[in-house]
């Protein structure tokens, strides 16, 4: 059976949230989230870096967020929640899928690692130059958002797509540090309407 090492909270919330989404039959495992548990051999034979999620299914064991999205959809998605590939939706698809993890979350991590660093060397000019860079690709990635729901619901032509998981799931981090209403409302409203789907709803109280 499809099993998704879970804490709440983190990564692991986006493919449950698409598990709900496609109505699966699937097992979530919580797991221990202190550093000594993710250190573990145990651990690490699941997910080698030490992170969260994992996912395991039958023979397949993988521990990359997006992939396994794009997994689950392979396998069980029957077309459901991503364009046909080789399509200009697909091409929004993937260029949405992974702007947000490697591009919208980045700065993020980025940020909080400062925010804890500058609390401890306050003033310290360096410091506060990267943590300024940080915040410039942050309000950049934010504002890429924020251009593309213009006119639309959804990133992708298509309607709401797994592409949504990947960048709501960035979003929701992204606004626990930013509010984003002031600046980015249309962005807002999205991240609203998705929290507001049952899957999502199930995703986070998992
Ligand atoms: N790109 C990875 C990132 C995984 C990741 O950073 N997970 C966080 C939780 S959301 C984690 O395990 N953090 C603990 C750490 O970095 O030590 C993915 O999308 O799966």
């Amino acid at each position: 059976m499809l099993k998704i090492y879970h804490v709440a909270g983190t990564r692991s919330v986006r493919p449950i949230w698409l598990c709900f989404e496609l109505d699966l039959d699937f097992e979530i495992v919580p797991i221990d989230f202190s550093s000594a548990y993710r250190d573990s051999l145990e651990w690490r034979s699941i997910s080698p870096a030490g992170k969260v999620p994992a996912l395991t299914d039958g023979d397949v064991a993988m521990f990359e967020s997006g992939a396994m999205l794009e997994f689950i959809l392979d396998r069980y998605g029957e077309g459901r929640l991503r364009p046909e590939k080789g399509t200009p939706e697909s091409a929004e698809y993937l260029q949405w899928s992974w702007f947000a993890e490697a591009t919208l979350s980045r700065p993020l991590g980025f940020m909080r690692t400062m925010k804890l660093v500058n609390a401890v060397i306050e003033g310290e000019e360096e410091v506060g130059a990267i943590a300024a860079d940080g915040e410039k690709k942050a309000k950049a990635a934010l504002q890429a958002v924020e251009q593309r729901l213009a006119d639309r619901e959804f990133l992708v032509g298509t309607g709401f797509t797994a592409a949504d998981i990947m960048t709501g799931y960035s979003l929701d981090l992204m606004s626990h540090l930013y509010p984003l209403e002031d600046k980015y409302p249309k962005t807002a409203a999205y991240l609203s309407r998705l929290k507001a789907r049952d899957a999502c709803q199930k995703a986070i109280a998992a």
